[in-house]
């Protein structure tokens, strides 16, 4: 990592190549907890690694009344997405019938969506769970495939030289009677120029072959995590742009629209970017802050008081299809004298990764004296297992809290890092889903006069005023083995706190 740092006067700019990591910040599955109709369910799609791929569905339903779930694959917006396909009937299982599995094909890229129908005793019910579909990686060729489909076009290749020499020599022969030397000729004229057009045609394969793989592999880097481009334009303020691509990059030219333009994002609740610096490499302070639009391709923040030292960024925008992108990089700051948080901004400092005791606590300590309980389940965690996180919030005499209020429209925020920063997921009430999304897909449903907007219901429990309960339940996965920092941000009396957690996956 080069870092190219540059006084002008008061100004200090910095500007840094960013980290690159794979598609989605690591976690590109899906889960979603949401009411279809009557029904709450929890939903989580397991997308395929390339595109046209399988994804696996799974579906838990808290009712015991469902009796039969349907699925379907669509575009999120646009032209496709109220014109839903016939859907596929999910597998109920025989040893616990809440609990439905399905396979579903994704066929193309993009911000899609999976309609989920419930039927049973109480009726039908209708869900839509956004599903941001993406090709992260070129899977490689079997070696033996490889091996046997090279011998097999050898073997076409050769016989086609030969096929031909033969009819030309030997094709309008009498019975018993022999070539003569005019037709072995030109029949050997006949294999040179068959074996000729043969390279040639294999030639062109081989073209044909590349530019598919060149292609795909565009399609890749489509998708991948923007990198961010992060500027300290004076003593305090943080500007975000999109890095340039690299030279030869040719992802621009990919599509139209382009890939991203920070000029076009959604709100996404109520920000239109969700910006979270975390101090490397202990991912002992984090700052959640709310950039706004700086003219042109630009977001810009204005920074809190921060010590001196490298900051990871992770900047969360959708754009207008209701495709999530959250953009990547790293910054080293200056110590930073900056304005009075306000609004929704929110931050937080403590302890260091990842002590044993921390691996083990299922309690964090807040200010006030209250405190943040995770349920932590007795069995060890495993990647890759839809999981509710439960927290309780408590005051400071260990009862209930009375004092919850939504943060940003919702009971509570999580943000699941890997230490590595392999990882990381900004994840709500509802979900992994982004909330714009969300918004975009229960739109599509509202229209078509379907169960208009149900799912919002438990995404948004209340407006923005009244206390809500004092138990937060986020529906996550983990996508790896592995170590993972843990951020919960919950409202209590007007203050924004964060409790801590650190788990062992494995
Ligand atoms: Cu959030």
């Amino acid at each position: 990592m080069r870092t190219r740092l540059r006084v002008f006067g008061l100004a200090v700019l910095l500007l840094l190549p960013a980290l690159r990591v794979s598609a989605h910040v690591g976690s590109p599955d899906v889960f979603y907890e949401g009411k279809a109709g009557p029904y709450p369910l929890f939903v989580s799609v397991r997308v395929p690694q390339v595109i046209p791929g399988v994804a696996e569905i799974q579906i838990r339903s808290e009712s015991k009344d469902v009796r039969a779930i349907r699925v379907v694959p669509m575009r999120l917006a646009g032209p496709g997405s109220n014109l839903p396909p016939t859907p596929d009937l999910a597998t109920q299982s025989k040893d616990d019938p809440q609990f439905f599995t399905a396979s579903l094909w994704l066929m193309e890229s993009g911000a899609l969506q999976v309609r989920v129908q419930a039927d049973g005793a109480l009726g039908q019910g209708e869900v839509s769970v956004p599903v941001p579909s993406s090709a992260q990686r070129t899977l490689p060729m079997q070696k033996s495939l490889a091996g046997l489909l090279l011998a097999l076009m050898l073997l076409l290749a050769v016989g086609a030289v030969f096929i031909v020499g033969a009819i030309v020599r030997e094709g309008n022969l009498e019975g018993g009677e022999a070539p003569d030397e005019v037709r072995n000729r030109r029949a050997r004229r006949a294999m040179v120029v068959t074996a000729v057009l043969v390279a040639a045609l294999l030639f062109l394969g081989r073209l044909w072959w590349g530019s598919d793989a060149t292609d795909f592999q565009r399609r890749v880097d489509f998708f991948k995590p923007p990198d961010a481009a992060l500027t300290l334009v004076n003593s305090h303020r943080l500007e975000i742009r999109l890095a340039p691509l690299g030279a030869g990059s040719q992802v621009q030219d990919l599509r139209t629209p382009p890939r991203l333009r920070l000029g076009d994002v959604i709100p996404d609740h109520g920000h239109l970017m969700h910006l979270f610096l975390l101090r490397t490499p202990d991912l002992d302070a984090m700052w959640h802050l709310h950039p706004k639009p700086a003219g042109g391709d630009a977001f810009a923040a204005d920074l809190p008081d921060m010590p001196a030292g490298r900051y990871q960024v992770f900047a969360d925008v959708v754009d207008p299809r209701g495709f999530p992108w959250t953009l990547v990089g790293t910054t080293d700051l200056p110590q930073i004298s900056g304005k009075a948080m306000s609004g929704d901004d929110s931050m937080w400092s403590g302890a260091s990764l990842v002590s044993a005791a921390a691996l083990e606590s299922a309690t964090y300590q807040l200010p006030d004296g209250g405190r943040i309980v995770w349920q932590r389940p007795s069995a060890p965690l495993k990647a890759g297992a839809p999981l509710e996180f439960t927290f309780d919030v408590q005051d400071k005499d260990g009862r209930p809290a009375e004092d919850m209020q939504p943060y940003m429209g919702m009971a509570g925020h999580a943000e699941f890092v890997r230490p590595d920063l392999s990882v990381f997921a900004h994840v709500h009430p509802a979900g992994s889903v982004s909330m714009a999304a969300l918004d975009l897909a229960q739109a599509g449903l509202a229209g078509e006069g379907g169960a208009s907007g149900s799912a919002m219901s438990m995404a948004m429990p209340m407006a923005d005023s009244g206390p809500i309960p004092p138990e937060v339940r986020f529906p996550y996965g983990f996508p790896r083995a592995g170590e993972y920092r843990i951020f919960v941000q919950i409202k209590r009396a007007g203050r924004v706190e964060t409790g801590v957690f650190d788990a062992r996956v494995e």
